[in-house]
């Protein structure tokens, strides 16, 4: 039976309709009686209706209403995928704010402390198809849908704070060149391919963006380790009227992580969904995704001293210049109970606010305003997507639009307009709760221009660059040259080249160098060359902030006969105190027979759970198991994956040979762990994050 939810205006269930018990018994008492969309029992679900169907069947019949009923719903069951976006994982939770903003919004949601306001996100990448992998290397979307008691308000931001265009015109030309490219339709799922690099590279805007989707911060370890942000300077307004710029910011929990590159692209073999599974699967097990929400709060005075313009949505305003003020947090604590119901018919958009938030006129922002709404209706289908529960407002709603496909309220009367005098109680305007925009003076020509302050394009680029880590500086020249290795056009990757020197030309020359075409960087004219003289900021840095923990991250324990059910009990046990969970990997899914003849169950077969769906690796062998999987090619490649990609082993002496089988070098992420001793030296130096300085030795780094 079609089950139907609580929300307003919906068919109501049949079992309020008093039918439901009788239908129930005429399938036999234990399940709902099986039935069309008009509510008629269905007799046979598995045959469909011909003539003269008593040896060999004869024609199906037209007549077969059963039949084409649900052939005819499956045939349109699609709905268009999102043009960007398009593939996302969504959950429920709630905001709860901790410190009033009264003093600058009178929004109820930023100004009653403790007050919880239900939320759904949505986390996405942009540019593949809904069935693309989670782990491109990509900006993620990070869209948050509050349901305030003054209307639904939209944070629809990414994982990222600046964005590749200054003005909404370029939108549709941004998203052409990163897709698939048209004659072909391939690649997917990523910018590592001509049209996408001709495009930047002729968009010197783009450039401080491209540090940002070259680093790490585009390869997030899972969406609960990613910042967020709502991007624009977007203003607040008081009871008064006063208006003030804001930026909004999310801090996660459980801190900034990311993969390295070569487990990025194997993460993308070994599970596609990593990302949507480890959303599902923390809220499952209680491990909620939590952040906190940080403003940067600012006015005029700044506006005007600042180096750059705050509508301009390719720069940042670093938390050196505006700290973070942090005023509230967010918990994700249930998944979705529809994917289709929810995940892919929510419909965020950025005109969504609420009184006491307004828009900047950052160009950006104001196309978005107008792009969104223009998109749910065709992707779902008319003006009446709000109706759908997980998009309608959860405070009280009333206006006089009517009509239009899939109408699901039933409004009473003869009124519908205003003003009206026939019936009493019809929805009236309030100009003390309602909405107002801020009282701004406008004045000058209309052209098609850019503001001057604009035109810096290298500077922040330059200054995201050098505020890094070593590391974190040598795997954004390493994104370049794969990449632009994907590039056939070479003149394109001399373009890009002569971009990146406009940045720095010690970066151009080791991507030139990482490409094979020394000698071939050539500064693009520019008419405003990067400032030197911006400070680094540690907080545009992952591995700076990074929290030396292991709270939320997954162990993978490897195990065979004759491994010792004790330490992966102690490592267990160990592993959870510091809030961290432990997956069995064996040769058979069945599990491994203990040395005390117990069997050690197994979460993954070996070829199923590859090293670099975990964190870091312990290796629960003994001799005899160690020799056995040194002839197991997914076993060596475990391990030697686990070493590349910089992770902290673990390993009983006895897993010695196959340690060098895969060519494991002893360092100080290389922990033996004898036997009787407790795994805590191993989970001490896990906590502390990966082992960055083995990275020269495992591969070349330009
Ligand atoms: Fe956008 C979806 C974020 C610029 C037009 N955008 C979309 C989503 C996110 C963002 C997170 C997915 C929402 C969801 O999960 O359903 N977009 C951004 C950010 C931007 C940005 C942070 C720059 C700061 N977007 C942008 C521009 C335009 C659009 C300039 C058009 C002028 N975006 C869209 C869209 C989408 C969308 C076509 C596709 C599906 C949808 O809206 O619902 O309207």
């Amino acid at each position: 039976m079609k089950k139907t939810t609580n929300h307003a205006p919906v068919k109501k269930d049949r079992d309020e309709t008093g039918n439901g018990g009788e239908l129930h018994q005429r399938a036999g008492g234990t399940h709902p009686q099986l039935t069309t969309q008009q509510g008629q029992a269905i007799s046979d679900d598995e045959n469909s209706l011909k003539a003269s169907a008593t040896s060999r069947p004869g024609p199906v019949l037209l007549e077969d209403f059963v039949l084409r009923e649900k052939i005819n719903h499956f045939d349109h069951e699609r709905i268009p995928e999102r043009i960007v976006h398009a593939r996302g994982a969504a959950a429920h939770g709630f905001f709860e704010l901790t410190e009033s903003l009264e003093k600058f919004s009178k929004a109820r949601v930023l100004s009653k402390v403790g007050e919880r306001t239900s939320v759904f996100v949505r986390f996405s990448t942009v540019a593949g198809n809904a069935g693309s992998s989670d782990m491109a290397r990509d900006v993620r979307g990070f869209a948050v849908k509050l349901y305030t008691k003054e209307g639904n308000w939209d944070l629809v931001g990414n994982n990222i704070p600046v964005f590749f265009i200054q003005d909404a015109i370029k939108f549709p030309d941004l998203i052409h060149a990163a897709k698939q490219e048209p004659d072909r339709g391939f690649p997917q799922a990523q910018t590592a391919h001509d049209t996408f690099w001709d495009f930047v590279s002729l968009t010197p805007e783009s450039t401080n963006m491209l540090m940002w989707i070259m680093s790490d911060r585009a390869i997030p370890r899972s969406f609960r380790n990613m910042e967020g942000f709502g991007v624009h300077t977007f203003r607040l307004l008081n009871a008064a009227g006063k208006s003030t710029f804001v930026k909004f910011h999310w801090r996660p929990k459980f801190g900034l992580q990311s993969v390295v590159w070569d487990e990025a692209l194997k993460i993308s073999g070994g599970d596609p969904d990593y990302h949507r599974r480890d959303l599902w699967n923390s809220i499952n097990e209680g491990n909620f995704p939590e952040w906190e929400l940080a403003v940067q709060l600012f006015d005029e005075k700044f506006v005007e001293k600042f180096e750059f313009d705050v509508l301009d949505a390719t720069k940042l305003i670093p938390e050196e210049q505006i700290p973070l003020r942090v005023i509230g947090r967010m918990v994700l604590d249930r998944n979705p109970t529809n994917y289709f119901s929810e995940t892919e018919q929510v419909a965020f958009m950025t005109q969504n606010v609420v009184p006491g938030i307004d828009f900047s006129n950052d160009p950006l922002l104001q196309g978005r305003n107008f792009s969104y709404l223009d998109t749910q209706l065709s992707r779902l289908g008319g003006p009446n997507f709000a109706q759908l529960p997980i998009n309608a407002p959860k405070c009280p709603m009333m206006n006089f639009q009517r009509d239009g496909h899939m109408q699901f309220e039933v409004p009473a009367g003869r009124v519908s307009y205003s003003p009206s005098s026939l019936e009493a109680n019809t929805a009236r305007e309030d100009s003390q709760l309602g909405f107002i925009s801020t009282k701004e003076h406008v004045e000058g020509d209309k052209l098609r221009i850019r503001p001057e302050l604009f035109a810096d394009h290298f500077s922040q680029a330059r200054q995201f660059f050098f505020s890094q880590t070593e590391t974190e500086q040598n795997h954004i020249v390493s994104a370049f040259i794969f990449e632009l290795s994907k590039v056939e056009t070479v003149a394109i990757r001399e373009r890009t080249l002569g971009q990146l020197a406009n940045v720095d030309m010690g970066i151009a020359r080791r991507v030139a160098d990482g490409l094979g075409m020394p000698g071939k960087v050539t500064k693009v004219a520019t008419t405003v060359p990067a400032r030197e003289d911006l400070p680094p900021s540690s907080a545009l840095s992952i591995l700076k902030k990074a929290k030396k923990s292991l709270e939320g991250s997954l162990i993978g324990c490897l195990v065979a006969d004759g491994s010792d059910a004790t330490i992966v009990a102690n490592l267990r046990k160990a592993a959870a105190k510091q809030g961290c969970n432990v997956k069995v990997i064996a040769p058979k899914i069945g599990g491994a027979k203990a040395k005390d003849g117990t069997v050690i169950p197994a979460d993954f077969q070996l070829a199923g759970g590859p090293s670099v769906l975990f964190d870091c690796i312990f290796l629960a062998l003994s001799g005899e198991g160690a020799e056995t999987l040194s002839n197991e090619a997914a076993a060596v490649a475990f391990v030697h994956d686990g070493f590349a990609h910089l992770k902290v082993i673990g390993a009983t002496a006895e897993a010695q040979p196959l340690l060098d089988k895969a060519g494991v070098i002893a360092d100080e992420g290389v922990l033996i762990v004898n036997r009787g001793a407790t795994s805590s030296a191993f989970l001490e130096r896990a906590a502390l994050g990966r082992i960055w300085k083995r990275e020269p030795s495992v591969r070349t780094v330009f």
